[in-house]
């Protein structure tokens, strides 16, 4: 059993990095050493939520423009973070969160280019100083990672953007990751799966201090 404060761990990626196949490595490994956490993701996690998430990703005819996109992101992250998110971390439940506001920063900084600044100030506003304890960015080349997300059916609408846009997003976390060197952890997830879950589990257990390997 852990006795280190209740963790915000965030996974991060560009599409079909493997952030969804890690997070349940990592929660095994949560698991094996006694921790009690909750699961969840962005955009969505709580009921309403997840109807935002909903709106967001469809292909309706009226898509939504690139600064309603950024403030359903973040309608979505407040009303998370406020029933979900904070009252785990407060009563000594870690949790961990597949994407969270750096996807923010890359998809809609990086990836449609609206201004740092406004997603500054709407991290501010949502969060005020909250931010991940941990931040696991999974790397991949963007044709590697396209490929693997294909091959798992039907495209989503932000899904269904064109390389460039997510070669920017990549870029995005590659500069997020260089200037939070304390928070942010860039795993190569252009291995095998069991390698790179390996590879984490190792970095994991001596980060958190964890004796229960999970197997
Ligand atoms: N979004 C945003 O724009 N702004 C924001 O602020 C937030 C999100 C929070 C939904 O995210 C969309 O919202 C996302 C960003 C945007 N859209 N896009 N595009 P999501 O996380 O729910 O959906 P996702 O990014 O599309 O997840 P994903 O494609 O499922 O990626 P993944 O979780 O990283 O991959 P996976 O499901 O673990 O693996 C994909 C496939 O690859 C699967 O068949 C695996 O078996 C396989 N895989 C995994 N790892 C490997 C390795 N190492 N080798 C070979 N094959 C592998």
């Amino acid at each position: 059993m852990s006795t280190q404060k209740a963790q915000f761990i965030t996974l991060e990626g560009v599409e079909g990095a493997g952030k969804s196949t890690q997070k349940e490595a990592l929660c095994r490994l949560l698991d094996a050493n006694g921790i009690a956490y909750i699961e969840t993701r962005e955009p969505g996690g709580t009921p309403y939520a997840e109807s935002i998430r909903a709106l967001l990703l469809s292909h309706a005819d009226d898509a939504p423009s690139a600064k309603t996109e950024l403030l359903l992101m973040f309608a979505a992250r407040a009303q998370h973070l406020e029933t979900k998110i904070l009252p785990a971390l407060q009563s000594g439940i870690w949790v961990v969160c597949d994407r969270f506001t750096d996807a923010t920063y890359a998809y809609q900084g990086g990836g449609r280019q609206l201004p740092v600044d406004w997603i500054e100030t709407l991290e501010t506003l949502v969060q005020g100083a909250q931010r991940p304890d941990l931040t696991l960015i999974f790397d991949v080349p963007v044709e590697i990672g396209l490929a693997r997300a294909g091959r798992r059916g039907a495209l989503d609408r932000i899904e269904s953007e064109d390389i460039a846009f997510f070669e920017r997003v990549r870029a995005m976390y590659q500069q997020i990751a260089s200037r939070n060197i304390d928070r942010v952890v860039t795993l190569d997830a252009s291995a095998d799966v069991d390698t790179v879950t390996e590879t984490m589990i190792a970095f994991l257990m001596k980060r958190w201090n964890l004796s229960c390997h999970p197997g």
